[in-house]
């Protein structure tokens, strides 16, 4: 799609997923085993078809640049491209203030490239999306600026911006994170929310952006300021994401998970273990790429002794050895290695994983090269995981930290 440039705010320090954001930015943060959080909007754009996109990072980026060289890295050889944009202070010394002056800050580059529409996505949600249907109608309406949006149950509504429109789809009202969300008309359970995903016209993002900069009192953000100063003055219109269709898709097309927070990364993992997941990971006309390191085959084995491993519901990734275990709606990243009698339910093993004999793990998040030592338990008794230094969610799940040594 020529006249097209592509924008991924991918600088989210993601506080409310510590501690798997210690060392890492929130987009980098890894999921359903193979995949970061990233993967999932950069594949929305590869398999668009749009294919000229700068990402905008900030807070630790190092593994987050790693991954984007490994999986992501373009030959050159076209005018096509997948550039990395670090935070440069190009307007001063200073680091972004918001979203919005991520994207001032690097204008310049965006306009090298005379582009007519701009796309401005987030990185941190699980979705599938053919992008191009949503930039279709934006031109085809004339729009200055579309905000994709997806209906949630009112009580989640106060995290996101929410959005009133009217029969046109036009948007009439526009708050950011309000403490008292308006429902959608004859729908009092629910409220049209702003997926945090934005195409603009270019000389009006140019200008919106120009005008922005200069108000001292301006959080410089898209939710906060130059959504709702565009919908004061008529120029936005709203994208309806349940349009969205993806040709030989078994999944459900409305499916968008906000993985902002502990609880929601946690059942967002096992949502794709039920027996018909709603987000499919099995199209092949939308391949999900990402970055697979050299490993052998996952081997799933009794152990020395003859005792037979019981496998459920599980996703499993290559270079994980299983001996005698049983393992039960979980999921397992890289190189996991699970010893006799060791019993995992619910979990989250992000990758390099050491499980000892006759380890319980019960409802956990384990981060990468997390060791636990032969019959230790994990998520039975909160306070003393607690006492160990480890999070435990509001729902109860327990995150252990990144190469932490579990020994008793
Ligand atoms: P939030 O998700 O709260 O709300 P924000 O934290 O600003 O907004 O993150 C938006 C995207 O920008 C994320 O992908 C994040 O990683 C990235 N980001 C954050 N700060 C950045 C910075 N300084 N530089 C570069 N990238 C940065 C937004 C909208 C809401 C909408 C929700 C949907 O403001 O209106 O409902 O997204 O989740
Ligand atoms: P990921 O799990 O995201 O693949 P790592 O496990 O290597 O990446 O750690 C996340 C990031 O934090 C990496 O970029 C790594 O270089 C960095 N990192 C890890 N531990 C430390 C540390 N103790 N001091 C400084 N940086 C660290």
């Amino acid at each position: 799609m020529p006249g097209v440039i592509s924008l991924i705010l991918a600088g989210g320090e993601g506080t409310r997923l510590f501690p798997l954001t210690q060392s890492r930015s929130k987009p980098a943060v890894p999921f359903a085993g193979q995949y970061r959080l990233i993967d999932f909007v950069l594949n929305n754009f590869v398999n668009s078809d749009l294919l000229k996109i700068f990402i905008l990072t900030q807070f630790k980026s190092q593994s987050l640049n790693v991954h984007l060289r490994q999986a992501w890295h373009m030959s050159g050889i076209t005018d096509r491209f997948i550039d990395p944009v670090p935070a440069q202070m190009r307007m001063g010394k200073r680091w972004y203030e918001g979203t919005a002056d991520a994207i001032y800050q690097n204008m310049r580059i965006i306009q090298l490239h005379d582009p007519d529409h701009v796309c401005v996505f987030g990185s941190d949600h699980i979705y599938k999306m053919d992008v191009r249907q949503m930039v279709d109608l934006h031109k085809k309406r004339n729009a200055k600026c579309s905000v994709a949006a997806i209906k949630v149950p009112i009580a989640e509504a106060t995290e996101f911006g929410v959005i009133e429109i009217n029969e046109d789809w036009k948007m009439t009202g526009f708050v950011e994170k309000p403490l008292h969300p308006t429902p959608i008309p004859g729908e009092p359970d629910f409220a049209l929310v702003s997926m945090g995903n934005y195409v603009f016209e270019a000389e009006t993002l140019y200008k919106e952006l120009e005008r922005d900069a200069k108000v001292t009192e301006s959080n410089h953000d898209f939710g906060k300021n130059i959504i709702p100063n565009l919908c004061k003055n008529g120029d936005v219109f709203v994208y309806d994401f349940t349009r969205n269709q993806i040709e030989k898709d078994n999944g459900n097309q409305m499916y968008w998970r906000d993985v902002g927070t502990i609880d929601s990364y946690w059942k967002t993992n096992m949502e794709l273990l039920v027996k018909e997941p709603e987000l499919d990971l099995y199209n092949p006309r939308w391949p999900m790429r990402t970055y697979h390191p050299p490993m052998p085959p996952a081997q799933i084995r009794s152990s020395r002794e003859g005792k037979e491993s019981v496998i459920k519901n599980c996703a499993i990734s290559a270079g994980c050895e299983i001996f005698g275990a049983t393992i039960d709606h979980s999921v397992l990243g890289y190189d996991v290695k699970v010893k006799t009698n060791a019993d995992i339910f619910e979990t989250v093993l992000m990758g390099h994983n050491r499980i000892g004999k006759g380890v319980v793990l019960n409802k956990c998040v384990l981060d990468k090269h997390v060791q636990v030592a032969d019959d230790v338990k994990i998520g039975i008794n909160h306070e003393h995981d607690r006492k160990r230094g480890f999070t435990i969610s509001p729902n109860g799940i327990t995150v252990v930290p990144q190469n932490t040594k579990v020994i008793e």
